[in-house]
């Protein structure tokens, strides 16, 4: 096991004070005058999904204006060198970009496994690349350390870490790791996201890069030993540590303008279409596909760990439970709380973790309210309050 040391923070007794200041800096994520927090997104965006989660992690962060998104690296496991089901969603991040007037570049990043934690990917074929190169391309441009975020493996992270570890250390401001389990025996199975290349998670846990760490490997009871198929009892479960929360579709989709909902039905149905803008003026509301996908539920982990990045709260409001920024919060207004704690993790070589809380640390753990039926009432309606509120360049009214 290799135990996981702060570098800043470890050795000497002064160091407390620095330790102090830091974590107070990096639980508040906000620069001086409101300035947004460059902001480099990682994620497994395929089309048609295999996890349409992170279509919905992607509209949120559109909706952020506390997050200057700067990149978004697609993380794949595809040969697409042949013909494949699934390829890189490149449509979906432009459509999007086309609804906001937004022009955030994306690349993918490697295909296969990193072959060590040290491995620096310079091996891979230029197409493999270029999601490392872009990832560090735009930590040199940023004034201000960016936050990037980890959403599928941590593949491309890693890779472009063990290349520049300095620049790393220097303009990093947070990992958002949303990957790991927090409760694991020896032999248990990996999470998905960690299980996609082992040896890029440990290389991420044992960077000593400041990591904000949200296991999403989370329930306490496992679907496949305790309920089986059974989801609706599942997600009853909750835990202090895991930001799994379910909302149904048809909330998901509530009330959202037509073509951000059609934006919605092109990822989720795996829309063939080549003409990917006209494809946002579908009739999505009267077809069949609409039938299907309303009639679904979606687990969504990702997303807490970026509303507390941007430094918003999850509050009551007369609209109902929505993220607001901090200091628009009113004192003694209802909150559903999310927390980071620090903790010392230790990460074998085969990326199983065991943790426990220190005083401080460069890993903060995600921890809240473990109210999950709470929890999914307030995320479902803030979550579909966030999505309705991305500024559209060609604003359609919503649905009713
Ligand atoms: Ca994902």
């Amino acid at each position: 096991m290799t135990k996981i040391r702060n570098r800043l923070f470890a050795p000497k007794a002064i160091s407390g004070i620095i330790v102090v200041l830091l974590t107070i800096l990096l639980c508040s994520a906000v620069l001086p005058g409101n300035k947004p927090i460059p902001f480099i997104h990682t994620s497994d965006l395929v089309h048609p999904p295999w996890d349409p989660d992170d279509q919905v992690d992607l509209g949120c962060l559109y909706a952020l204006p506390e997050l200057d998104l700067k990149a978004i690296i697609i993380d794949t496991h595809i040969d697409n060198s042949e013909m494949h089901m699934y390829e890189p969603a490149f449509g979906m991040i432009s459509q999007l970009n086309w609804l906001t007037g937004k022009a955030v570049p994306a690349a993918v990043g490697p295909n296969t496994k990193l072959l060590s934690p040290t491995d620096d990917g310079s091996h891979y074929s230029l197409r493999n690349q270029a999601g490392i190169k872009l990832l560090i391309e735009k930590l040199r441009e940023v004034d201000e350390p960016a936050i990037i975020s980890i959403v599928g493996s941590s593949r491309t992270v890693a890779a472009a870490f063990n290349r520049e570890p300095e620049l790393f250390h220097k303009k990093v401001r947070a990992i958002l790791l949303v990957a790991g389990r927090v409760v694991r025996k020896k032999g248990d199975r990996l999470d998905t996201n960690s299980a996609f290349d082992p040896n890029a998670f440990i290389a991420i846990l044992r960077s000593g890069l400041p990591i904000w760490w949200s296991p999403c490997g989370t329930w306490t009871v496992e679907p496949s030993e305790a309920n089986g198929p059974n989801y609706k009892e599942l997600y009853k479960v909750g835990h202090t540590h895991s930001s799994k929360f379910v909302m149904p579709h048809t909330q998901l989709f509530d009330k959202l303008s037509k073509k951000l909902h059609a934006w919605m039905m092109f990822g989720f149905t795996g829309n063939q279409r080549g003409d990917i803008i006209r494809a946002l003026h579908e009739e999505w509301y009267a077809g069949m596909w609409w039938g299907v996908v309303k009639g679904g539920n979606r687990v969504l982990s990702s997303i807490p760990i970026c509303i507390m990045a941007a430094n918003r709260k999850v509050v009551k409001t007369q609209e109902g439970w929505r993220f607001v920024s901090e200091n628009q919060v009113q004192a003694g207004t209802e909150e559903f709380k999310l927390d980071l704690i620090p903790v010392e993790v230790h990460v074998d070589d085969d990326a199983h973790t065991t943790w426990k809380p220190v005083e401080d640390s460069n890993i903060l753990l995600f921890t809240r309210n473990p109210d999950q039926d709470l929890y999914n009432e307030t995320m479902g309606e803030a979550v579909n309050g966030l999505l309705r509120s991305i500024p559209l360049e060609d604003s359609s009214p919503g649905r009713e």
